[in-house]
């Protein structure tokens, strides 16, 4: 017998489809049980209280998961229980889906960042009123390795690629209400200075729960940098539809062989993930490696 059809309009549709959720699990509360965009929170409410992912859609059958295990902790020491914030629902939702359904690769790199160090401590000195961290260096390496590799700065579209013309730089803030990713538009048009203080607006509007939903659209590509604080390396999560994200670590001195001795150098480590639908091993490889070449020698931005 064929499944039956679930009852809903395009407009809830395409919702469920941005969730990952499949409809045909989701039951209708509206008239001859069609399915509203509330009943689709509610499906992925409580698959998020279940601790679950909702259902991916797409052909596959879809993720045929074992329930999640129900564990009353408190049997084992005293507990506290907290409800997530709005933000940590919306997130996981979508960080659970392109966890899920996008293949991802994670490509490893350092960038010798010595002479960019020192660049950025004299412009820091002679801007005192903005604060101009590695990050900004990232964005405009970020956008020049983008142009030179343009499935890099595309997303699916069923069978189609669409690549984009324009460079917006989506920024992974942390927030105590959790993840949000503010984007930076026509960073390709922007200078350095300019980068800092719209970076320094951005994460206080999000730290102060000030950013609106036109803020965190239309990111081509995102950084994730958690170099402020500390770690040798990660693999981030892809934030659907882009199809790569670059994870920032701790810059640290390291004894890089000259060919003769061992130099001093500032490395910086880079983690690219990757879509690998989209794109290949060798590709990913040359764009990482073009980023630590960029960021070794900032005068390549010039190019
Ligand atoms: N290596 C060494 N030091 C670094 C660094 C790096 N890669 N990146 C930043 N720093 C330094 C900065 O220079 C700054 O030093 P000073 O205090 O001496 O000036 C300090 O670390 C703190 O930087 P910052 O975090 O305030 O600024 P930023 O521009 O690097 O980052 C922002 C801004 C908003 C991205 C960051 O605050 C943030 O929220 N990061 C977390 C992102 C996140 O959670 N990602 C995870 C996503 S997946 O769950």
């Amino acid at each position: 017998m064929p499944a039956k059809v679930p009852h809903a309009s395009p407009a809830v549709r395409l919702f469920a489809r941005e969730l990952g959720v499949d409809l045909s699990q989701v039951t209708g509360s509206a008239r001859a049980g069609r399915i509203s965009k509330e009943d689709v929170q509610a499906f992925v409410k409580s698959a998020l209280a279940g601790g679950g992912a909702p259902r991916a859609t797409g052909g596959g059958g879809g993720l045929d998961l074992i329930p999640w295990p129900k564990v009353d902790f408190a049997k084992f020491g005293p507990v506290e229980s907290k409800p997530l914030s709005r933000i940590q629902k919306l997130s996981g939702a979508n960080l659970a889906r392109n966890w899920a359904m996008i293949p991802h690769v994670t490509q490893f790199d350092d960038a010798d960042i010595t002479e960019m160090e020192a660049f950025r401590k004299k412009l820091g000195e002679e801007n005192k009123d903005t604060k101009v961290t590695p990050l900004v260096f990232l964005i405009k390496a970020a956008v020049a390795a983008l142009k030179k590799f343009p499935n890099f700065n595309a997303s699916l579209d069923g069978e189609n690629l669409v690549l984009k013309q324009y460079f917006h730089i989506g920024i992974a803030v942390d927030t105590p209400d959790g993840l949000v990713v503010p984007v930076i538009r026509d960073a390709d048009r922007k200078g350095l200075l300019e980068l800092a203080k719209e970076l320094g607006e951005i994460s206080a509007k999000a730290r102060d729960k000030k950013l609106t939903s036109a803020d965190m659209q239309g990111g081509c590509f995102s950084i994730s940098s958690l170099g402020g604080i500390g770690g040798t390396a990660f693999t981030p999560i892809i934030n659907a539809p882009e199809v790569a994200i670059l994870g920032v670590s701790r810059s640290a001195m390291k004894p890089v062989w000259n060919g003769k001795d061992f130099d001093a150098r500032l490395m910086l480590p880079l983690s690219l993930s990757y879509d690998h639908r989209v794109i290949d091993g060798a590709a990913a490889a040359r764009f990482t490696a073009y980023l630590a070449q960029v960021l070794g020698d900032l005068r390549r931005l010039l190019l």
